[in-house]
């Protein structure tokens, strides 16, 4: 559970960082499970990889494939190790004390920045790729690695949740979108770097991006994301690209 002042900052801030709130058998678990994916050994379901767009898959030479990220609720659905972290007491208790009991998984994801190819993941805030109501779910970012600035920490506008939703106009590369409206720096960001098993709390609408990795060194994170059970699709309509799955509490008619 969040301390006062931790709750307290996540209200204010929009975001708080946990440290070692998940031990290191938890986080080897991940790391290895995700090893097996990328170098192969274990096969990929229902959810999606994506590669380093400027990667040279031929020369690189880091263990594996250079992907850039795993995406799909299917993960945390399919695979059991990624399910028991979806669903793992310290992170639901949290999400709870901010959220209610009623949860519904919304994003499970993994982000992986191989060394010396991990490419930035640019301005934006989560909420935009949600239409969904209310805009208050929470992101979960699992430093699976240590995560500083050299190797791509996260970065997070302060207090920028309070902007509301911000322009975001498409990437060339792919499915990603970045702020458009306004002209965010790193200047106007705190860096926050992590250590294996710390938990990033991140409220959907804080601006946040995260830089190259330019080390010889993978930084991975695994992502949830978790709003309330009684949230709505704006349209009314689960898009098609959204896929859910109830973590606690009740589900109800209409809702996510
Ligand atoms: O882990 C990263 O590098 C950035 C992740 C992120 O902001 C996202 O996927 O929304």
């Amino acid at each position: 559970m969040l301390t006062d002042a931790q709750f307290e900052q996540y209200q204010r801030e929009g975001y708080v960082v946990v440290e070692d709130l998940l031990d290191g058998e938890t986080v080897e678990a991940v790391t290895e499970r995700l090893r097996e994916y990328v170098t192969g050994e274990r096969e990929e379901t229902e959810f999606s990889r994506m590669l380093e767009p400027d990667a040279d898959v031929g020369s690189f030479d880091g263990e594996g494939d250079p992907v850039r990220k795993f995406e799909g609720v299917a993960m945390a659905r399919e695979d059991e190790v990624f399910g028991d972290l979806a669903f793992d007491r310290r992170i639901v208790d949290v999400i709870q004390q901010l959220q209610g009991p009623n949860l519904t998984l919304l994003r499970s994801a993994a982000m992986l920045k191989p060394p010396g190819v991990g490419s930035a993941k640019k301005f934006h805030q989560d909420a935009a790729y949600y239409p969904i109501h209310p805009m208050d779910h929470v992101t979960v970012w699992v430093a699976l690695d240590e995560a500083t600035p050299e190797n791509g920490c996260m970065q997070v506008v302060p207090g920028g949740h309070t902007d509301g939703l911000l322009g975001h106009e498409a990437q060339e590369y792919d499915t990603d979108i970045t702020i458009a409206e306004r002209d965010y720096t790193p200047e106007d960001t705190v860096s926050l770097p992590m250590e294996p098993g710390d938990v990033l709390f991140q409220h959907c609408l804080v601006p946040h991006y995260t830089a190259p990795n330019d080390t010889d060194d993978w930084r991975r994170a695994y992502i949830l994301a978790y709003m309330r059970s009684r949230s709505r699709f704006t349209d009314d309509e689960r898009p098609e690209w959204v896929d859910t799955l109830q973590i606690a509490g009740d589900e109800f008619p209409g809702c996510v």
